[in-house]
């Protein structure tokens, strides 16, 4: 047992409850309506699923039971530089409650321990170093996450007829946290392939929390070998711990219909394991339209800055933005389907950046990312098309990492696969304590929705 297991079994059988009431009460309870429109605009805003940890909301944008991104900041125990670390942000989300310190620290040491270099999977650590060392990183995050589902105790439990439906999920628990503490040597494991020629760019250590041993793998902390700067000082080496924190702790969820979190939980809804159901969320979150976005903000900026005189020349930037638009393009990192303000995540990285004002002055990109801000809303507005002409999360999270000296930009998603493990896998442990059925929405061909028009 652990203290997070502990504490999610003491909060099970009233939330148990409560579902089983609305269940019995409200099941004919109208929610929403389905329209052709919905149908055949990817189900846009229709409110058909049920998701607990996190919600998206025009004006405040996310929140993680409740908590806006600035109450979790003060509430969640955290590091000196005041980000929350992600070990409390996953105890949020499975147990809907503010850990304290010691439990936050609990749960850090639970994970190192669990993701140990003995305790990785075997089987994983070949399959790896088996693929072609250019494999597109996400393919590799997603096959390493797959091939865990050998270790799955849910999985071979389940094998041998040891599970029923009340039981379910504690198999789940232990493979999601497993799960998640193995995510910091695959990372590793993946990073030195595309760098290293597969040699390890740094050590894993069973005193570190879990975004430490993430940076320490990726040869990112001034503490191993760094393989993109050679002189990776000391301060520099706590930043970027500090962004990984920030990063991980903020993109842990999303509301549950974006294609990863959706996706998860879908391929878990036929009990498939957690490994595997992660794999495929992950497979969802490596697509152009899903994580993408950030590395396409970093080419836009390296670009611009290449065409005018400097970040700092406002009229530039707008000639630049007006040329962009007026060829029918987008300006990346900015706008969104739902928000209708900032994103309080992109806030919270912008504000990273003005608290370590001499790290970034001399940094171009990062300056035209802050000048950005301010300049590009005002040039949306006047086009008059976007419905939100404000910067979103992607605006400034790839740029951080580039800054550093992560320049390989597709790497980006996989940092982000880390993070969003969170979210969807807490919920996968609650689907099963709920009981949940397989998911199976009824589809519609073109006969049926062309009688349907005619009918009404
Ligand atoms: N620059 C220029 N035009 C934009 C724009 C932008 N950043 N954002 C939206 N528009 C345009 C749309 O292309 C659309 O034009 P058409 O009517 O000609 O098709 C119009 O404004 C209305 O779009 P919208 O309803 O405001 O936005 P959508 O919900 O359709 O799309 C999004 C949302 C994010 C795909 C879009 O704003 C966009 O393409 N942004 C740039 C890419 C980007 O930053 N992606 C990261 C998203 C991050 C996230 O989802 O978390």
């Amino acid at each position: 047992a652990t203290g997070l297991k502990e504490s999610l079994k003491a909060i099970i059988p009233k939330r148990k409850e409560e579902f089983l009431k609305l269940k019995k009460e409200c099941m004919g309870t109208k929610v929403d309506d389905i329209t052709i429109g919905s149908i055949l605009s990817g189900m846009r805003g229709n409110r058909s699923m049920f998701w607990e940890g996190s919600m998206v909301d025009a004006q405040r944008g996310i929140t993680f039971h409740g908590k806006t991104i600035e109450q979790c900041q003060r509430e969640l125990p955290g590091d000196e530089s005041g980000n929350f670390y992600p070990e409390s942000m996953l105890w949020l989300l499975m147990t809907g409650e503010v850990p304290t310190k010691q439990q936050t620290k609990q749960l850090m040491e639970e994970l190192a321990v669990r993701g140990s270099e003995a305790n990785f999977p075997i089987a994983t650590s070949r399959v790896i170093d088996s693929l072609p060392n250019d494999m597109h990183p996400m393919t590799q995050l997603a096959i390493g996450l797959a091939s865990m589902n050998k270790v799955s105790r849910f999985a071979s439990n389940y094998e041998k007829g040891l599970l029923n439906k009340n039981n379910y999920w504690e198999d789940t628990f232990e493979d999601t946290l497993n799960l998640i503490s193995f995510l910091p040597i695959l990372t590793g494991k993946i990073y030195s392939k595309i760098t290293n020629d597969g040699k390890p760019l740094g050590k894993f250590s069973p005193t570190e929390d879990w975004s430490s041993n993430i940076c320490s793998l990726m040869g990112m902390s001034n503490s191993t070998y760094s393989v993109n700067k050679n002189n990776f000082n000391a301060s520099e080496s706590k930043d970027f711990l500090s962004l990984m924190r920030l990063y991980t702790g903020i993109h842990a969820d999303h509301e549950g219909g974006n294609v990863s979190a959706h996706t998860t939980h879908l391929v878990g809804s036929a009990l498939s394991d957690p490994y595997l159901s992660y794999s495929s969320g992950i497979m969802g979150l490596a697509g152009p339209l899903h994580g993408l976005a950030a590395q396409e903000v970093v080419r836009f900026l390296v670009e611009m800055n290449g065409q005018i005189s400097s970040p700092n020349q406002p009229d530039e930037i707008e000639r630049y933005l007006w040329d962009l638009l007026n060829s029918k393009r987008v300006i990346p990192g900015y706008g969104h389907a739902t928000l209708r303000k900032p994103d309080p995540r992109f806030t919270a990285m912008l504000k990273f950046t003005k608290d370590r004002k001499s790290e970034f002055e001399n940094d171009k990109n990062v300056v035209l990312m802050q000048n950005l801000s301010s300049i590009a809303p005002k040039v949306l507005k006047a086009h008059g098309k976007c419905q939100n002409p404000y910067p979103n999360v992607d605006s400034a999270s790839g740029i951080l990492f580039h800054h550093y000296g992560l320049k390989e930009s597709l790497f980006f998603t996989v940092i982000f696969g880390c993070s969003r493990s969170m979210g969807p896998l807490t919920q996968l442990v609650w689907d099963r304590i709920y009981g949940l059925p397989i998911e199976r929405p009824k589809s519609v061909n073109m006969e049926t929705l062309k009688l349907l028009s005619n009918s009404q």
